[in-house]
């Protein structure tokens, strides 16, 4: 049961010597902010449902790297601004910090580690990789590529075209928690090996025979191959009913669960013409374009978005997803703060 909630008193109302007072003590009454703090009923966010076009992304982008060199980047981003919180605030959702990060043949994004976890999804060229704690990672377009909190990490390219990747970090919360931090550090010395993708979690439902016995890697998975991750969403499709979302989740192959503690990442595949109703919950999240051309109602904006384009879903909206094409399916890239709200006791999902 809700009851209606009175109206409070205001600042205004107080006397100006009572106000003073108080402000000169560094005291501030509550009940004035208290529908601000406490929404009744529902939250009430400032991210606002925004699209970002690669189109318009990619010029400014290869610009940077004509303008910036990488030297005085160190990581060449552009940060997906949500105007809800100001531009300044480099915020994409109330939690998600995404943007695209460039970086041209021969050059070196120095390694470093950070409060903030952060993944990468690439967006377009070959030659690409990111080392983590010495392990090489390769990137092709679709691919995921996770650096943990606190893991070192640096990028590089071997490549003759430009690399674009959309980088994901939980940055603002740290940032809202006042820890974040980073530190620098010396070249990795880079194993000349298949990381564990291709050679310890090769595929799922089997895992290393020891990691049953011994204490599991936190993270023991770092990459997750797009050239896998499509004909696994291929297949679910073929026993998931129309109208379903055919919806997988990217979770740790020791564990079972989220990846990453705050993050949740997922893919999803629309059929032709498909169109599906996201099973409305508490979270935010940012939606990639893998492939394909998509149309997205966000409560009350509606959206169309082609391959590489990011748009964004506040907390507790609701989110259609369509499929515009008649012939060739589309596939999408989700990150959310699912795991986070889970972990503190808030995420809820919200009837149809
Ligand atoms: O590649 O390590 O977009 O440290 C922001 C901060 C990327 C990175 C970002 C970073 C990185």
């Amino acid at each position: 049961m809700t009851a209606a909630a009175p109206t409070l008193g205001t600042l205004e109302e107080l006397p100006a010597d009572y106000r003073a007072a108080m402000a000169r003590r560094n005291l501030v009454p509550l009940w004035p902010s208290m529908r601000a703090l406490l929404p009744q009923g529902a939250p009430r966010p400032r991210t606002e449902p925004t699209l970002w076009r690669y189109e318009e992304v990619r010029p400014l982008l290869l610009r940077a790297g004509e303008l910036t060199p990488i030297e005085k980047a160190e990581r060449r981003v552009l940060v997906f601004a949500n105007p809800g919180h100001g531009l300044d605030g480099l915020h994409t959702t109330g939690t998600i910090y995404a943007g695209m990060q460039l970086i041209l043949p021969g050059e070196t994004a120095p390694n470093h580690r950070h409060t903030p976890s952060a993944v990468r999804l690439v967006v377009e060229g070959e030659g690409g990789f990111t080392a983590v704690n010495g392990e090489y990672l390769p990137m092709a377009p679709g691919d995921l590529i996770l650096t943990p909190a606190l893991q070192w990490h640096e990028h590089g390219h071997r490549g003759r075209d430009p690399v674009i990747w959309l980088d994901i970090l939980d940055l603002p919360l740290l940032v809202g928690m006042e820890a974040s931090y980073a530190r620098e550090g010396e070249r990795q010395t880079v194993r000349n090996a298949p990381d564990a993708a291709a050679t310890r979690y090769r595929r799922a439902g089997l895992v290393p025979y020891a990691s049953l016995a011994a204490s599991r890697p936190i993270y023991p998975l770092l990459r997750w191959p797009w050239a896998e991750i499509r004909p696994a969403l291929e297949a679910l499709a073929t026993d998931t009913p129309a109208g379903t979302p055919v919806h997988l989740a990217y979770v740790n192959p020791e564990t079972g669960g989220e990846c990453l503690p705050t993050l949740g990442f997922s893919a999803l595949m629309l059929r032709p013409g498909e169109e599906v109703a996201v099973p409305r919950d508490s979270a935010s999240a940012l939606y990639h374009v893998v492939d394909g051309e998509a149309e997205a109602e966000i409560e009350e904006t509606t959206l169309t978005a082609s391959r590489a384009d990011v748009f964004v879903a506040p907390v507790h909206a609701r989110v259609r997803l369509a499929n515009r094409s008649a012939r060739a399916p589309l596939f999408l890239f989700r990150i959310d703060d699912a795991p986070l709200q889970r972990k503190i006791g808030i995420y809820e999902c919200f009837p149809a």
